[in-house]
């Protein structure tokens, strides 16, 4: 598919693929790796759409290679990747898995030795069982364990990762895992899962600070964002649509930017211990944004157990999951941030982006995804205009390298650039892979100036 070249992104713009440890590794028993939340989820009937589980996923702890080699193919300056907490701490904590670095340091020397910026995240969801056993991230400990792995990881790859993000969406580890049990760990707390946001951000500011002691490299939060657009016009409907919006959008920003928790949620905040605030509002170098889409919402009704509603949009193409597309969404969320947070604001990196389409190999062995590149073209452009509008925004992910394991629908959404035949292990690129290839090697050729 043709597309208009894109305008120009300044030299030094980052362009990057994103993956995570349990969506992709498999081996999920190789080299003394232990048990995670999500093998146990994954393991229990009922809790996958198609009943799989990520014990080969795309088996890229064998294939890590291959996979380098493809990132190479496109071009890109970086790769965001999660290191397995329980492949290096198999019991989330005390004795060290030696094996479970190595890989990791494997990994991150070949990105290096292709000029791809290793960027680490250290929580992609997968909490080693033992830690949930002693009761996760409602307790306060886990917080402190988290920071311990932090330290080790750092000690060892410190000195080659480029940017550390230290939580991938807290948001959504707490809403869908704690608070509607539709992840791992599959607990329907609802607002009485707060505690889970408050020890993860905690968790987040002790990493922080145990990162910086061990290495200079920049650190990141990766939070999930979407703007927020009230369906009806009822002060009801505006007033769901407001507290979705500090549910979403501000319960982890506000205090990570040092404006403390909203306050409109009505969140017992009796875990929130003198000198937390501090520790959650370590300066960012960087803030990692995940974005797909906007979010519509309206007053619920009678009795239920939650303030808002959150219904479909009308209007928009969708993908496969029935997310909206919506680039302007992506705009409006970036000058929001901008607004909202003022000088606080830390440079953006979009750390995903993408979505997911019923993408089949044709009769040649080609995939053709016209629907993707529609998407990533739409969506650089509002990255791009938000940058006109004065964001600072200096790199962009797709979410993702390859189709993998998508959490509770398994094997059944492929976000990749790369098809992968989880049959087979089979990597075959996608046409959005060839046309993000020459977008980069054109903004790449841009002169610096
Ligand atoms: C993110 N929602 O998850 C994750 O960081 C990725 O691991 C995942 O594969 C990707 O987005 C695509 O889903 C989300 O229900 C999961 O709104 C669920 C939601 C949003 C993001």
């Amino acid at each position: 598919m043709q597309t208009a070249p894109l305008p120009d992104f300044p030299a030094g713009f980052r362009w990057g693929v994103s993956t995570s440890a349990y969506q992709i590794e498999g081996a999920a028993r190789a080299d003394g790796r232990g048990p995670s939340i999500w093998d146990t989820f994954a393991h229990s009937p009922g809790r996958v759409v198609d009943g799989s589980n990520g014990d080969v996923a795309c088996d890229h702890y064998h294939r890590y290679a291959e996979d380098i080699a493809l990132m190479a193919g496109l071009g890109v300056t970086a790769y965001r990747f999660s290191v397995a907490w329980p492949r290096v701490l198999p019991t989330g904590t005390g004795a060290v898995n030696p094996p479970g670095l190595d890989f990791y340091e494997r990994l991150v020397d070949g990105l290096l030795e292709q000029g791809i910026d290793p960027v680490a995240t250290l929580f992609h969801w997968d909490l080693p069982q033992p830690v949930q056993d002693a009761g996760g991230w409602l307790n306060r400990d886990t917080a402190h364990r988290f920071a311990e792995y932090a330290d080790l990881v750092a000690a060892r790859l410190g000195d080659r990762v480029k940017l550390w993000i230290t939580l991938n969406e807290p948001f959504i580890h707490m809403s869908l895992g704690h608070g509607t049990g539709e992840h791992a760990p599959g607990a329907a707390l609802l607002f009485d899962a707060f505690p889970v946001a408050h020890h993860q951000l905690l968790g987040h500011g002790l990493a922080v600070a145990a990162l910086r002691a061990r290495c200079g490299a920049p650190v990141a939060i990766a939070n999930n964002y979407s703007p927020v657009r009230p369906v009806g016009t009822d002060p009801a409907d505006l007033a769901a649509a407001a507290g979705y919006e500090a549910l979403h959008n501000r319960l982890f920003t506000d205090p990570l930017l040092g404006r403390g928790y909203p306050t409109e949620l009505g969140f017992d905040e009796s875990v929130v211990r003198d000198g937390d605030l501090d520790v959650i509002a370590a300066p960012l170098d960087v803030l990692g944004v995940n974005y797909y889409n906007p979010t519509g919402v309206r007053a619920p009704e009678e009795g239920s157990p939650l303030p808002f509603e959150l219904v479909p949009l009308d209007g928009y193409p969708r993908t496969a999951f029935d997310w909206p597309v919506a680039p302007d969404g992506l705009r409006e969320l970036l000058d929001w941030l901008h607004r909202r947070y003022g000088p606080d604001l830390p440079p953006i990196q979009i750390t995903e982006s993408g979505c997911a389409y019923d993408d089949t190999p044709d009769a040649e062995g080609r995939v053709p995804d016209p629907d993707r590149i529609a998407y990533l073209d739409g969506h650089l452009r509002a990255v791009h205009a938000a940058m006109a509008d004065g964001v600072d925004v200096t790199g962009y992910f797709v979410w993702s390298l390859l189709d993998n394991w998508e959490w509770a629908e398994g094997f059944t959404k492929r976000f990749g650039l790369v098809h992968v035949d989880f049959a087979t292990g089979a990597r075959t690129p996608k046409s959005s892979y060839s046309w993000l290839r020459e977008a980069i090697a054109a903004a790449r050729r841009e002169p610096p100036r």
